[in-house]
């Protein structure tokens, strides 16, 4: 693809739209970057894009900015729906995703994950066992790190790890990766997406240019993901509920066993042992078949792949203890941004948990939660814009109470419980109603826990 004085429009100027403008300009496109929010809200990045001597259209996107153009790259929060991208399509305009565009320029082999919750834990698990496994592999993705960024880099890959979003999905073409996984498809990003059906076609897309010399790795429980990819002719691989003749793992206690062609009609799988390795909740330990096999399928060595679940300790924001306050333990699994991880998240307890959850709601009907709540948690305490949900949907069930900010939440929790209680906050929704990020939402929970830690035994009383 030769970009030598294209003209280009980046649409976004988050961290995709950054990495991008400064591929596009290092190959000599003139470019132009459109972003809906003012400059006193982009804060450094108007600065870079200066640098970069790149036009810069702030505060709107004005219909005739799409139009005189060559090619036009998305990022992931712009949907591709909107009407100036819907009628530059029209036009006959290239509309790619940032994704798409960083395919054309890598040679290396890719391996792409999906799924609504547990990417980026496979993900980084999986770079970590090709590491292990003597491979030098580029992680990035969805994962924080713009796939763009490593084209222009010096030292080369041998194996690329990217996570992939169903928002980056929906804006590839010719992108192939060697081996795909899908983890998991629960409802998510309901703001964005019309209906169920439409996000679940969006997560397959992963397998669209896939062909029998690539492989898929599959959730073998799920029932949707079995039917969805019945017709894919790629090599399958199933994980934990991987039935007899098929290839992919199972569990059996702290023991993963993987069954590839040369073992899955015999006795004598290939044993991974989860005891040494921080791996223990359900939920990881799936995500942890699924980094296994498609770690075995790219090149990757069983004491690569034993090494990097041994030394794995977990990610930040994720079922993280923070910790002990009056003998009440806190968690903080700010990542949880949807129904589903919640539910993942109460199941890891057998009860008394002090629930935090709220923020932006992404469309979503927490009643699948009712029956959870009902067993493990004794009360919840709803924040952000989804208070009025949360309210309506839980408090037949359990009592809610509303806090204003998460110090207050916190506090809220504190005069709640009592010892052996769990305090979690895991809130089902997005973050950025108060927050940047889930990064930033995770960070002042646990700067809140750490004013009662203090606090000492009168923590609760400072209110
Ligand atoms: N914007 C517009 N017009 C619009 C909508 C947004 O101009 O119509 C602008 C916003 O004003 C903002 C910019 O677009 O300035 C933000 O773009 P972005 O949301 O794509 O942000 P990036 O910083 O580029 O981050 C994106 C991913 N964000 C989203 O998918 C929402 C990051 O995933 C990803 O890490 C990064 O690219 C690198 O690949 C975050 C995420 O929440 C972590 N992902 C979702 C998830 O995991 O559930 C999908």
């Amino acid at each position: 693809m030769n970009l030598f004085k294209k003209k280009v429009l980046v649409v976004g100027l988050g961290m995709t739209g950054v990495s991008t403008a400064r591929f596009l300009a290092n190959r000599g496109a003139f470019v132009t970057v459109t972003d809906m929010a003012k400059e006193d809200e982009l804060g450094d990045t108007v600065s870079i894009i200066r640098e970069l001597g790149v036009n810069m259209e702030l505060g709107s996107h004005k219909n005739s900015t799409f139009e005189n153009v060559d090619l036009i790259v998305l990022s992931p929060g712009v949907p591709h729906t909107i009407p100036q991208i819907q009628k530059a399509k029209g036009k006959g305009i290239d509309v790619l995703g940032e994704i798409e565009l960083a395919s054309k320029f890598i040679d290396q082999p890719v391996i792409a994950i999906t799924g609504t919750n547990g990417k980026t834990t496979t993900t980084t698990l999986l770079g970590e066992m090709l590491k292990s496994s003597g491979f030098n592999v580029f992680v990035g993705g969805n994962i924080g790190t713009p796939l763009i960024g490593y084209v222009d880099r010096k030292e080369k890959a041998e194996i690329i790890v990217v996570e992939v979003s169903s928002f980056q999905l929906d804006t590839i073409e010719s992108f192939k990766p060697k081996v795909s996984v899908l983890l998991n498809i629960a409802e998510d990003h309901l703001d964005r997406y019309p209906d169920f059906n439409a996000y679940v076609k969006s997560k397959c897309r992963i397998f669209k240019n896939q062909d029998s010399g690539d492989t898929v790795v599959l959730n073998g429980f799920d029932p949707l993901i079995r039917k969805c990819t019945e017709n894919i002719n790629s090599r399958k691989l199933f994980f934990t509920a991987r039935k007899e003749n098929e290839e992919g793992s199972t569990v059996n206690k702290k023991n993963i066993k993987l069954f590839f062609k040369s073992s899955c009609k015999t006795q004598s799988p290939m044993n991974i042992d989860l005891s040494g390795s921080g791996i223990k909740e359900k939920h990881n330990i799936e995500n942890a078949c699924a980094a296994c096999l498609a770690a075995l399928s790219a090149g990757g060595t069983l004491e690569g792949i034993q090494t990097a679940l041994d030394n794995f300790k977990g990610l930040p924001h994720r079922l993280e203890y923070v910790a002990m306050v009056n003998d009440v333990k806190y968690f903080n699994d700010s990542k949880a941004t949807n129904v589903d991880a919640v539910t993942r998240a109460l199941e890891c307890f057998s009860g008394r948990v002090i629930l935090i959850m709220g923020g932006r709601n992404k469309g979503a009907n927490f009643d699948s939660l009712r029956d959870t709540v009902r067993h493990i948690t004794k009360k919840i305490i709803a924040i952000g814009e989804a208070k009025g949900n949360i309210i309506s949907s839980f408090n037949d069930v359990v009592p809610v109470n509303t806090a204003s900010t998460m110090e207050d939440a916190v506090f809220t929790a504190c005069d709640s419980a009592k010892p052996g209680d769990i305090v979690l906050l895991s809130p089902a929704c997005s973050s950025f109603d108060m927050y940047d990020d889930y990064t930033h939402r995770g960070k002042v929970y646990c700067e809140a826990v750490e004013l009662l830690k203090k606090g000492g035994e009168k923590a609760c009383d400072r209110r």
